[in-house]
């Protein structure tokens, strides 16, 4: 890290909890940045896709409950791979690049790419854990908010069930999200231990809310993910036709 950090706060260190454990979730004053912050979530508004949909398991179809765009150089990455998609890469914007740079000289961060999701008061983000393949792994997921609060929700990954514990099975933290701050859940057991999310609470429902997270591609390793994901695309689009069409055969009399 670098010697002239912003100040900074822990909202949590999961090490009271388990003892060693090396996952805290930092909240960093980036009220210096606010002009760039600005100007990087200004540049996106033309690059949304509106809760976009995608083709589950059994050709059922999901929907991302949020506004979602990713931003690098397109000789750098594919796009961002979520759920076996693909958001494609648009092509960043001078204003983001400027931005990612302070990240990566003021944080340290290695970062080439920056996924943005924008929540009106109905979007949401289920618990989940990140995948860190895009991630700079020693440092873990750092992200910036900008625009309305939202309760940015922590809570303890139960391996048995594979998924976020329930409130009487494990611990829960909520954090209100202050724009111009920057959220980094550091370190290498952040993704392994601890589940996060953005619920859709009526209570904290005004304006739009953006968090920028910083993430690094390498186009060549993404090739066989791309190659995956055209495979599985097609796979998909079949079953989809296929019951599509039975649906509309009539039975024989
Ligand atoms: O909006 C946030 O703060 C969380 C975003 C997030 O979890 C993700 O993109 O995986």
């Amino acid at each position: 890290m670098h010697h002239d950090l912003p100040s900074m706060q822990v909202l949590l260190d999961y090490a009271r909890v388990v003892p060693g454990a090396d996952a805290r979730l930092l909240q960093y004053d980036l009220s210096d940045m606010s002009g760039l912050i600005d100007r990087a979530v200004e540049s996106v508004q033309t690059s949304y896709v509106a809760n976009p949909t995608f083709l589950g398991r059994g050709g059922k179809i999901c929907t991302m409950h949020r506004r979602v765009c990713f931003m690098a150089k397109s000789a750098d990455s594919y796009g961002y791979f979520y759920s076996k998609q693909l958001m494609p890469t648009t092509p960043i914007t001078p204003e983001c690049l400027e931005l990612m740079k302070a990240v990566r000289v003021t944080f340290g961060i290695a970062c080439n790419g920056m996924l943005f999701n924008e929540y009106d008061p109905d979007s949401y983000i289920s618990d989940h854990r990140d995948d860190e393949k895009n991630i700079d792994s020693k440092l873990g997921v750092f992200a910036i908010n900008h625009g309305a609060s939202r309760i940015f929700r922590v809570k303890e990954y139960d391996r048995t069930t594979k998924a976020a514990c329930a409130k009487s099975r494990g611990m829960w933290w909520d954090f209100a999200t202050q724009a111009y701050t920057g959220l980094h859940m550091f370190c290498v057991d952040f993704q392994e231990l601890l589940t996060h999310g953005v619920p859709a609470l009526a209570s904290f429902s005004e304006g739009l809310r953006t968090s920028i997270t910083f993430r690094l591609h390498d186009k060549e390793s993404e090739a066989k993910q791309y190659e995956a994901f055209v495979r599985g695309q097609r796979k998909r689009e079949e079953t989809s036709a296929s019951l599509h069409a039975n649906k509309h055969t009539k039975p024989s009399a």
